[in-house]
């Protein structure tokens, strides 16, 4: 099943979709207002995600499913996003080259424990129909197109899109200054929805598109998989939660696997658009911050 949280004029509501129907699951039971909700629940009722919501199904008013994407939000409010790197060698490739110190990204690359760094908090995330931020002291940005994994107290429970957009001129000159390249307002952007573990299956497998448009023009459009990921999702969220104490949710980004040519750099009112297998295109417009 899909999850969507929708902005309403009366009240938050999160929707659930199954194949071409939706359901206003908030309707069903006014206190699973969010996805969040919805996990505590089957934490605490030893279930799936989607048999607590296949159980409110009967009692829930219908949603026309045309204006979920219109109406959807960031479908999660994370008490923390994390993020890998370089965990696709293109990612690898590109920083080695903008790099005066190469040779750390070939390491993490080829290395046993992955990059893993703090991403944003919920105040720095945006979701679908809202602006990403390029940051006015920046040259060179790029849209980072991701995989997000979705987790419930460590437990991966969905997946969503995730855009990791970055300061390539900022990371490029010290790698020290990463922070400074990844962590910055509206720097993250994750939606349209999180599509339940059990309905993706195989995450290692999820086909990729990334088109971004200026004025209307296509300036650059490209495809990859997450079967070119060096490392699983599994994996990844494992460090993640190695020795540290994870919140309540938390969405981990999985890295890049795809890079515009080294002479793009994102404008003010660029269209970004990131679409990923089963769970559906993120949406978001770009503006200097
Ligand atoms: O090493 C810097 C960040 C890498 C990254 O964000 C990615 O590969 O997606
Ligand atoms: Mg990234």
């Amino acid at each position: 099943m899909q999850y969507y949280a929708l902005a309403g004029a009366e009240r938050p509501a999160l929707v659930a979709r199954d194949e071409d129907d939706a359901f206003d699951l908030t309707s069903s039971n006014p206190k699973v207002e969010t996805f969040s909700d919805l996990a505590r629940a089957a934490d605490i009722t030893n279930q799936s995600v989607d048999d607590v919501a296949r159980g409110l199904l009967d009692e829930a008013d219908s949603f026309p499913a045309d204006d979920l994407s219109e109406r959807a939000r960031r479908p999660v409010v994370p008490d923390e996003v994390w993020a890998a790197g370089v965990t696709y060698h293109i990612s690898e490739q590109a920083r080695e080259a903008e790099s005066g110190m190469p040779d750390v990204y070939l390491d993490v690359y080829e290395g046993e424990r992955p990059e893993i760094f703090f991403k944003a908090t919920a105040s720095r995330t945006v979701g679908p129909n809202e602006a990403v931020g390029i940051r006015g002291d920046s040259s060179w940005d790029v849209p980072e197109p991701e995989l997000g994994v979705v987790l419930y107290r460590g437990d991966i429970v969905g997946y969503t899109v995730g855009n990791d957009v970055s300061s390539r001129s900022i990371e490029g000159e010290n790698p020290l200054y990463l922070p400074q390249a990844k962590v910055y307002d509206r720097c993250c952007s994750i939606g349209p929805c999180i599509t339940s573990a059990a309905d993706i299956g195989d995450a290692q497998n999820l086909g990729m598109t990334m088109t971004i448009e200026r004025d209307g023009e296509v300036l650059y459009e490209e495809s990859a998989s997450t079967a070119e990921m060096v490392k699983s999702c599994e994996e990844l969220v494992s460090y993640y939660a190695r020795h540290n104490t994870v919140p309540e949710t938390a969405v981990l980004l999985t890295g890049t696997a795809l890079v515009p040519s080294d002479d793009f750099t994102l404008q003010e009112g660029d269209d970004v658009r990131i679409e990923v297998d089963d769970i559906g295109v993120l949406e978001n417009t770009v503006t200097v911050v």
